[in-house]
C-alpha cells in the first residue's frame, strides 16, 4: 500500500484532505501535525485507525522528520501558520514553520528519495486591481503583501530551488481562499457565521470591496489527490473554481442566509497592506490533468458551511471569547 506523510494534517484543509483520501484511495496516510492553536485532532476523529496514524510534531524537527519521511513513499505538505492577521501581530512563527519547516521536509525528502507536494496560496503573487482583466496564472510574477504571503513565497522558492538543484521530485500548487467545514473561527467566513450564532455582529474590514476568489475546500483537496496521481514534477498548478465574490456581499450573504437584515454588520479597522483582489486562472490544471471543481454553487456551499457550524458549536464555541477578544484589541 502507498503511504502518504500529510503535514498539518490536524488543521482546515489538511483533515478534510485526508477524509477525502481514505474515502477515494487505498493510501495509508500518516498525519504529522504540531497541534497549534490551529490544530485540533477532533478534525480528524473517526478515521479508521488502521488507514491514518497521527504523529504529534514539529515539522522543523529534522530528526522526527526524517524518521517519518524515511517511511513514507510521498509527502503532502499543509503545515504552515496560515492566517495573515496573525503575521501582522507577530512574523515570527510564520518564519520558522513556512520556510525553516518547509526547508527541513526538503533536504528529509532529498535524502530518502520521496516525492513532495507542497501546498501553497494564490497570495504570493500579490493582488490584481478590481477592474484587471487579467488573473493570476503559473507565469505571474512573485509579488507578496503580508509577512504570511512572504513566507509562503519563500517556501515556493525553497522547492523550486531544492528541484533543480538537487533533483528532488516535487510539485506545487497556489489555490485561491477555501472554506468549508473545521475552518478555523479566525478565518472571514466562520468567524461572521459563529458571530451570528453568537448574537454578535458580524465585522467588515474597511468598505469591504476586497474580492476573493472562493473555492470548496473538498474542490481544493481534489485537485491536489489530481496533481498526486497526474502532475509532473517540478511543475506548478494553480487552483481555482471563479468564485470571485467581495467581502461585502458575502456578509450580506451569511446575513440573509440566516434570516438577519443584510445591513446589521459593522465596518472595522482595515487590515495593514490589505490585498484588494485574488483571481486565478485554472486553465492549467483543467486542460493538463482533466480537473474540474464540483461545488459550483457558492451560495448552497455557504449555506451548507452554516448548518455546519450551527451542528458543531461544542468544537468552535470555546476559542471564540479569545478570538474575538484578540480583534477587539486590534479595533477589528
Ligand atoms: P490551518 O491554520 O487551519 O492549519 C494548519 C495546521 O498546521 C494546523 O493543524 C497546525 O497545528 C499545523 N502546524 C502549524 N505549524 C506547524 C508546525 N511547525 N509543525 C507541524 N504542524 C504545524 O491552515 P489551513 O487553512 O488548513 O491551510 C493549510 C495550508 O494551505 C497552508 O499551507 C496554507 O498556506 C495553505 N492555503 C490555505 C488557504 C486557505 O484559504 N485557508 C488557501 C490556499 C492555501
Ligand atoms: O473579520 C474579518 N473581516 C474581514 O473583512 C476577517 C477575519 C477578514 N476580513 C477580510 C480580509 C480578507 O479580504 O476577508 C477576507 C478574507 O480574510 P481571511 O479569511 O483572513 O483570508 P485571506 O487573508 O484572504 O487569506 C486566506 O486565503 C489565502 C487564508 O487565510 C490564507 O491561508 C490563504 O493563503
Amino acid at each position: 500500500m502507498q503511504r502518504i506523510l500529510v503535514t498539518g494534517g490536524a488543521g482546515f484543509i489538511g483533515s478534510n484532505f485526508v477524509r477525502l483520501a481514505v474515502a477515494n484511495t487505498d493510501r495509508h496516510i500518516t498525519v504529522l501535525d504540531a497541534l497549534t492553536y490551529a490544530g485540533d485532532r477532533a478534525t480528524l476523529a473517526e478515521l479508521p485507525p488502521d488507514r491514518v496514524a497521527f504523529a504529534h510534531g514539529n515539522v522543523a524537527d529534522a530528526d522526527l522528520v526524517d524518521r517519518l519521511v524515511a517511511d513514507t513513499d510521498t509527502v503532502v505538505h499543509f503545515a504552515a501558520e496560515s492566517h495573515n492577521d496573525n503575521s501582522l501581530r507577530d512574523p515570527s512563527p510564520f518564519l520558522t514553520t513556512n520556510l525553516i519547516g518547509t526547508y527541513t521536509l526538503l533536504e528529509a525528502v532529498r535524502r530518502h528519495g520521496v516525492r513532495l507536494h507542497h501546498i501553497s496560496t494564490d497570495e504570493v503573487y500579490g493582488d490584481l486591481e478590481l477592474d484587471d482583466p487579467e488573473r493570476f496564472t503559473e507565469a505571474t510574477a512573485y509579488n507578496p503583501s503580508s509577512p504570511y504571503s512572504a513566507t509562503k513565497a519563500g517556501s515556493d522558492l525553497l522547492v523550486r530551488a531544492w528541484v533543480r538543484s538537487f533533483g528532488v521530485q516535487a510539485t506545487i500548487s497556489n489555490c485561491s481562499n477555501n472554506y468549508g467545514p473545521w475552518q478555523h473561527i479566525e478565518k472571514f467566513i466562520p468567524r461572521q457565521i459563529t458571530n451570528v450564532l453568537d448574537g454578535r455582529r458580524p465585522k467588515l474590514y474597511g468598505a469591504g470591496l476586497n474580492v476573493r476568489d472562493w473555492i470548496h475546500v473538498d474542490d481544493h483537496n481534489s485537485a491536489v489527490l489530481t496533481i498526486l496521481e497526474r502532475g509532473e514534477s517540478g511543475e506548478t498548478y494553480l487552483i481555482g473554481a471563479d468564485g470571485e465574490v467581495d467581502n461585502k456581499t458575502v456578509i450580506e450573504t451569511i446575513l440573509r442566509l440566516m434570516g438577519e437584515p443584510a445591513d446589521a454588520y459593522d465596518h472595522v479597522t482595515d487590515r495593514a497592506g490589505h490585498d484588494l483582489r485574488y483571481a486565478i486562472d485554472s486553465t492549467k490544471l483543467r486542460t493538463e490533468l482533466g480537473w474540474q471543481p464540483r461545488f459550483s454553487d457558492f451560495e448552497a456551499g455557504l449555506a451548507a458551511t452554516i448548518d455546519w457550524y450551527r451542528t458543531h458549536e461544542s468544537w468552535w464555541r470555546p476559542r471564540k471569547e479569545a478570538i474575538e477578544a484578540a480583534y477587539a484589541k486590534a479595533g477589528q
